[in-house]
């Protein structure tokens, strides 16, 4: 394969070349780790920079219904989407993106529009990686906002914060007067609050649970990349698309503050350094994956149980071994 060729596809926006270049740094072949890094640090120059907009929210309260909805009127006003999935459990397969084909029917058609669901049964680590190069090759291909959804369990979340400009919670209309649960430290990600599924019966509970969330953002700690009022929670109807444009509104409203501000650059520059330190650490960990490694990890571990050897001792030697022999990929 020619990568700057596909390079130079990928800067046209060739979608088939972007699928390809995609399922290249999917891969796990080491092969491949060289060719997808070739490529990303080939594009790394491009000066291209889409809006990245991080979505995460429980199952059934309206992801994919939503991001159809809003995808749709972003390309109705010209602007290019990319969707991407970050979705560590293989075990959920019926709500993954391309599984419900109907909820995003007409974004999936769109020739605007490009969908690419998570690869399926990898840790979370590895579905990180993979989820934040196609981000870079989708901004490379030209794409204007780049779409990244998560259900929220766990710690996917804060991977998916940690590779968007903006980090977007949706949240279902909640009866009575608790707050679903939502982590503090999920809220205190949250850039906007959307409480969708504000149509019909459940119009007033939403717009009581938004206020709700309203008066919660209020009691955080003020965050220095935020401008008066932000973050903020609004009601949507990804059904009746519904409050869809005051949201885009306020996310364009946001990001040009933090453009403004110097935040936005900030932002992408400290999740870099992240990114360059997890690798790093990544790297590192998987070196103590080989058979020798793990062989060699468990006999000084019975050196340092039976009391034959310092702990300090055993860890020196492993950390010397470190570079001899090549990793496996992850
Ligand atoms: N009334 C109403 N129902 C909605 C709205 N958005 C989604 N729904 C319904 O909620 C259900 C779940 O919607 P999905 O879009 O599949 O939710 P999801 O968050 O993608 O779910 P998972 O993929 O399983 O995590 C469906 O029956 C939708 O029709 C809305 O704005 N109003
Ligand atoms: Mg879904």
């Amino acid at each position: 394969m020619d990568i700057k060729e596909l390079g130079a596809k990928i800067l046209t926006g060739d979608r088939r070349a972007l699928a390809r270049a995609i399922t290249l740094v999917e891969s796990r072949r080491d092969d491949h780790r060289a060719a997808a890094g070739e490529l990303l640090d080939e594009l790394a120059g491009s000066g291209r920079e889409a809006l990245r907009i991080g979505l995460s929210g429980t199952p059934g309260v309206g992801k994919s219904t939503f991001i159809e909805s809003f995808g749709m009127m972003l390309t109705g006003q010209g602007l290019r989407v990319a969707v991407l999935a970050v979705d560590p459990s293989s075990a959920r397969s019926g709500g993954s993106i391309l599984g419900d084909k109907t909820r995003m029917d007409r974004l999936s058609r769109d020739p605007n529009a490009f969908i690419r669901p998570s690869p399926s049964q990898t840790h979370l680590g590895g579905v990180a990686r993979r989820s934040r190069e196609a981000v870079a090759l989708c901004e490379a291909a030209g794409f204007d906002v780049v779409l990244i959804e998560t259900v929220g369990v766990g710690q996917s979340e804060t991977v998916v914060a940690e590779m968007s400009d903006l980090f977007v919670l949706l949240l279902a209309p909640a009866g009575g007067d608790e707050l679903q649960g939502v982590k503090r430290g999920i809220m205190e990600m949250a850039d906007l609050i959307l409480v969708n599924k504000a149509d019909g019966d459940l119009k007033a509970t939403a717009t009581r649970t938004c206020s709700d969330y309203a008066g919660a953002l209020r009691l955080l700690r003020k965050r220095p990349q935020d401008p008066e009022g932000f973050p903020k929670a609004l009601i949507v109807s990804a059904v009746e698309e519904s409050g869809l444009d005051k949201a885009w509104e306020e996310m364009r409203a946001l990001t040009d503050w933090r453009r403004e501000n110097g935040h936005w650059q900030g932002r992408r520059a400290a999740q870099a350094r992240y990114w360059f330190r997890q690798e790093v650490q990544q790297a590192l960990m998987s070196q103590l994956e080989t058979p020798a490694m793990r062989a060699l990890m468990e006999e000084l571990g019975d050196k340092v149980a039976d009391g034959d050897m310092a702990p300090v001792m055993a860890a020196r030697e492993i950390l010397g071994r470190l570079g001899e022999t090549p990793a496996e990929p992850d």
